[in-house]
């Protein structure tokens, strides 16, 4: 459960060997992600770090995970970012940075929508599981938002688990 696996790029071809189909365990996989506000700004930063242990999406494959980030309030979409594709792994490495414009007395009327989706050349990409912050979360993504307000400028890194993208949607 714990083991990182860090399979290098030029072992892809591992997917297409690998005929065994996994039984469903509804695990979605984790992500890692850093928020940092700046209320003098009115700028909040999101660092996606990585993801683990991802659901398998595609037959005879792995997953080609990217990571969009949308600004949401009142259900309504305000403003969305994504990073780049990570091809055929279930453990990618981003580090990308996301800068989002929220004025101080917004702060605590927005929802952050974390969804990981796979990518696919034909047809549509699937989400494989999301996380919501914000002023109405729970559990560890409220705790993750009320450290990032309680620790102003300061980046604050955490896990989530990934929940089910079609539970509670909103978009
Ligand atoms: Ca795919």
């Amino acid at each position: 459960m714990a083991v990182f696996l860090v399979v290098p790029a030029h072992l892809c071809m591992i997917c297409f060997q690998n005929h065994h189909f996994t039984v469903h365990d509804n695990k979605l996989g984790d992500i890692c992600f850093s928020l940092r506000y700046v209320p003098t700004a009115g700028k909040l930063t999101v660092v996606i770090l990585e993801a683990k242990n991802l659901k398998k999406m595609d037959v005879g494959g792995l997953s080609d995970p990217y990571v969009k980030i949308a600004l949401m309030q009142n259900g309504k979409r305000l403003k969305k970012k994504k990073t780049s594709i990570k091809k055929c792994t279930l453990n990618p490495y981003y580090n990308e940075s996301f800068t989002f414009e929220v004025p101080f007395e917004q702060i605590q009327k927005v929802n952050l929508v974390v969804t990981v989706v796979d990518y696919d050349r034909i047809g549509t990409s699937e989400p494989i599981g999301k996380v919501v912050l914000g002023y109405n979360a729970s559990g560890t993504e409220l705790r993750h938002w009320s450290d990032m307000l309680a620790s102003p400028r300061r980046p604050i890194a955490q896990w989530h688990t990934l929940k089910d993208p079609e539970d509670e949607k909103k978009d």
